[in-house]
């Protein structure tokens, strides 16, 4: 029985106006920011938004506001506040020496989770790196309320031990970490560049966070990588082989999940993470239909691959979740196939396995050729170069059945007899 007290939590964001209701809104960043706290093991008790253009600069809230948060604390008594940006240091230090109480932003709660979750070596030693690059500016940041020892939100990771240090230990720290990730880092080019010299194609699922990337991967390869309904399940590269029909093997990546308002040092130090991404030959983007910012979603996980250069890779729209949400219709998102799927009940995954198979470099297609019997160097040719799988023959010619790849496709094309009805 999952009987543990859950940390009562009350939540606070800006609606900026205008400015951010076409493709943030509030709404949906503080649903959101919910989310994660559940995913952290909290519970929110209230949420509280204010009104205003933007950020006030010592407090975040305005006075009124903050006055009203004061009192709901008073009354509610909950265990932590948490904001739905990034505060500064000084904002972080005025308004938890006023609330008396733990109080958190976003960012942060990001970097617990991921604490949390990480898994391999690498996955734990870029959560600290991050952990430690948000601390270092606010040592002085908290009051003595972030001093407290013991479990809960926020305290996950090194924080608890690494906040009594100095600051000079915290930077020796951290040049120790970019060491040994630079050193893991080389060691995965050399394995990428192998990959690439034994002429291995590699795919990245990318997408939102809890779009389905490892059920997906699961369903594609039994692989059993680790799925589940929370927010950032999978935080290292995995990655697994897939064999298709002819022969070709294609190294499938799960990569960690996108997410609004994602710290920029936290893109950095997850940047080795995707740069499987931007290094694959193509990308299966998985977008969860199932949810009410499908479309969001889309814009947020577009703008990062461009920020990581992977923007313009041919990319497989995997729409997925259709158990749920069999109706939707895609608005403009970018993409050279589109399939319809849902990884939970497999339904669509063989359209899949087409597209994949269609838009993996090097791969051949079946054309049926009309070669005239002038041409018998042409049949021979392919007959000693290429898979012909039936010929037959006409009044005008041989007729062949032939796999062949785009270029060759290209220099044999005007014996194609569908493209000669295509052009009649
Ligand atoms: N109904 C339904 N649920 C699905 C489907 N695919 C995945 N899910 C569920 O969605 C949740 C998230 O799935 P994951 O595979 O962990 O998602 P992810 O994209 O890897 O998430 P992160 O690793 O957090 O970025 C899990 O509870 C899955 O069971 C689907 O086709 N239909
Ligand atoms: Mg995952």
């Amino acid at each position: 029985m999952e009987q543990e007290k859950k940390e009562r939590v009350i939540i606070c964001g800006l609606h900026r106006g205008l400015r951010d209701s076409l493709n943030d809104t509030t709404d949906e960043s503080m649903r959101e920011l919910c989310e994660l706290v559940e995913t952290a093991g909290g519970e929110v008790i209230a949420e509280m938004v204010q009104n205003r253009p933007s950020p006030e600069s010592g407090t975040y809230l305005g006075t009124g506001k903050l006055n009203e948060l004061r009192d709901a604390v008073a009354s509610m008594e909950p265990e932590l506040v948490i904001f739905d940006d990034e505060l500064t240091p000084g904002q972080l230090r005025n308004v938890s020496d006023y609330l008396k109480i733990r109080v958190l932003d976003r960012s942060m709660l990001i970097l617990d989770i991921f604490a949390m979750r990480a898994r391999s070596h690498e996955g734990k030693l870029q959560v600290e790196l991050a952990q430690l690059k948000y601390q270092l500016p606010r040592l002085h940041g908290w009051g003595l309320e972030m001093h407290r020892l013991g479990a809960g939100i926020g305290t996950r990771g090194p924080g608890e031990t690494q906040l009594e240090i100095d600051r000079r230990h915290i930077r020796t720290r951290i040049n120790a970490l970019e060491a040994e990730l630079k050193e893991i880092k080389k060691h995965r080019g050399l394995l990428r560049g192998r990959r690439k010299k034994d002429g291995v194609i590699t795919a990245a699922l990318v997408g939102y966070t809890n779009a389905g990337k490892s059920t997906l991967l699961n369903r594609m390869t039994d692989a059993g990588v680790f799925a589940e309904n929370k927010l950032f399940a999978t935080l290292d590269t995995t990655s697994r082989q897939i064999v298709l029909e002819d022969n070709r093997k294609i190294i499938l990546i799960d990569t960690v999940g996108f997410i609004r308002k994602l710290p920029h040092y936290l893109i950095e130090a997850f940047k080795s993470t995707l740069e499987e991404a931007a290094e694959a030959d193509f990308l299966l983007h998985v977008i969860d239909v199932s949810s009410p910012e499908t479309d969001n979603q889309i814009t947020v996980v577009e703008r990062v691959l461009g920020e990581i250069g992977a923007g313009g890779k041919p990319v497989i729209n995997v729409y997925n979740k259709c158990d749920i949400n069999g109706g939707y219709v895609p608005a403009g998102a970018r993409a050279d196939k589109e399939v319809f799927i849902s990884a939970r009940t497999g339904t669509g995954l063989d359209e899949l396995k087409k597209a994949v198979y269609d838009i993996a470099p090097g791969g051949k297609r079946e054309y049926t050729l009309l070669i005239p019997y002038s041409e018998g160097s042409v049949l021979s040719a392919l007959h000693s170069d290429e898979k012909v799988l039936g010929e037959e023959y006409k009044p005008e010619g041989t007729e062949v059945r032939v796999l062949l790849d785009n270029i060759t496709y290209g220099r044999l094309k005007r014996y194609d007899l569908s493209s000669c009805f295509g052009e009649a």
